[in-house]
């Protein structure tokens, strides 16, 4: 069972994870473990505050040093020898493989920071690693944790109704998706494309990773730089190339 402690202001933002779809029924099943740690549960005055004015000035606040520090340390009792990963702009770069890692930790620690983030020396002492999920700001650091959450989540085996599906998409083998199709075989003057009603299995399969090939080219060239092709890779590649243009698909 992974357990997974969340450091937040907001732990009512985890229900979402908690209580609905592959998430909820993951945290039914034990197969995953949430705790949630709110420093305003440390919060020292009458107003329960839990922010502080930046040194130096400017608008907005930091997070405040004492609650959050032990706020941490609660978690970090919880879950003995678990890391602390902050989710923050300033971050790593998340990629599926760190997903992964993370995902066959035996207990991890997430921090959601909020208003204008946390103090530099708190970071310094307490934290382990810092992840981003991309290059735009939030209004605070819970949404990337539930999108970390909810990735780590559906590789846990007994995760899916199928559970060969969750390590068998896009990029766990470096590609972009094929496209998918469902009924009917016509809409709105649109057809299916014939292959995928012929019933032959190996053309299809083969079909399907010329588009996942050709859609990785198109989209995300710099996928295929890290990722060797074999040598049926290689021809259908070549092959989708080279009916670019043509009106085929
Ligand atoms: C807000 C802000 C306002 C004025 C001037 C500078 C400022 N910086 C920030 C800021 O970075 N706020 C963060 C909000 C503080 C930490 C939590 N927040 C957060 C996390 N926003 N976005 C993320 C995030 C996390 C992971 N991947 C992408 C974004």
């Amino acid at each position: 069972m992974l357990k997974v402690g969340v450091v937040t202001l907001f732990p009512e933002m985890f229900d979402l994870y908690s209580d609905w779809g592959v998430s909820g029924r993951a945290v039914d099943r034990g197969l995953v473990h949430l705790s949630l740690f709110n420093p305003r549960d440390h919060a020292e005055d009458a107003h329960r505050t839990v922010d502080d004015r930046p040194y130096g000035g400017g608008p907005g606040m930091v997070m405040m040093y004492r609650p959050l520090q032990r706020s941490i340390q609660d978690a970090r009792m919880a879950l003995p020898g678990a890391k602390v990963h902050l989710l923050t702009p300033q971050g790593q770069r998340l990629e599926q493989a760190d997903v992964q890692a993370l995902a066959r930790m035996e207990s991890l620690i997430l921090v959601a920071g909020r208003y204008e983030g946390l103090d530099e020396r708190l970071i310094d002492a307490e934290v382990d690693q810092q992840w981003s999920l991309g290059d735009y700001v939030l209004s605070g650091g819970e949404l990337a944790c539930l999108v970390l959450l909810d990735a780590m989540t559906r590789l846990l085996p007994g995760s899916l109704g199928d559970e060969c599906s969750a390590g068998d998409d896009s990029f766990a083998h470096g590609l972009l998706e094929h496209p998918q199709y469902t009924r009917p075989e016509e809409v709105d003057g649109r057809r299916v494309p014939e292959i995928l009603l012929s019933g032959n299995h190996g053309a299809i399969r083969r079909w399907r990773m010329k588009q996942a090939l050709g859609r990785t080219w198109l989209r995300r060239p710099e996928l295929l730089e890290r990722q060797p092709l074999d040598a049926e890779q290689k021809l259908l590649l070549e092959e989708f190339i080279a009916e670019q243009g043509q009106s085929s698909v």
